[in-house]
């Protein structure tokens, strides 16, 4: 379990960084392989009365589960339990979209701080970006009410961008 464990972040690490050079799909099969076994013990770990079968309540014990709507999905041949297929794919669809997401969210960041440092009056500050989901968080510190305008304007016009969030200050003098 726990060379699994370490065996997916390596694997999930690698996988963030050959997504940055388009071998995403390369990566996710890497992922795929590793997640396999972990998914198995994961799967005989909540199966607490043995019978090869996830009942919601055994499923609820894993976070991703706890909500109805999870269960729900995952069940997919409507028999109101899960075996270990149903858990599999259910599961590698979640964190292979996570892992998308991520890989997505990095370069959104990386484009937003590049065409910031295209822009002459902004380049030479400080300003963060981090992005969660598409949507970019700007913090730091600058000097004019107009640069937080223009900042707040390459991000949004930045693509990939679904909304901004500006939380730049005015520096005090
Ligand atoms: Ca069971
Ligand atoms: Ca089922």
């Amino acid at each position: 379990m726990k060379n699994n464990t370490y065996l997916k972040s390596t694997l999930l690490a690698t996988a963030l960084a050959a997504s940055m050079n388009g071998s995403l799909a390369f990566a996710e099969d890497n992922l795929n392989q590793a997640n396999q076994s972990t998914y198995t013990t994961a799967f005989k770990a909540l199966d607490v009365d043995g019978n090869n079968t996830l009942s919601e309540s055994e499923a609820k014990k894993e976070k991703l589960f706890a909500k109805n709507k999870e269960f729900v999905a995952a069940d997919a041949n409507y028999d109101g339990s899960l075996n270990e297929e149903e858990y599999t794919n259910y599961k590698s669809k979640v964190e292979q979209k996570n892992v998308k997401r991520v890989a997505n969210d990095s370069l959104i960041t990386s484009k937003v701080k590049a065409n910031l440092l295209k822009e002459e009056g902004v380049k030479s500050l400080k300003v963060s970006v981090e992005t969660n989901q598409g949507a970019v968080i700007l913090s730091g510190f600058v000097e004019t009410e107009a640069q937080i305008y223009m900042a707040v304007k390459i991000a949004t016009e930045t693509e990939g961008v679904k909304s901004v969030k500006n939380s730049l200050a005015i520096k005090k003098q």
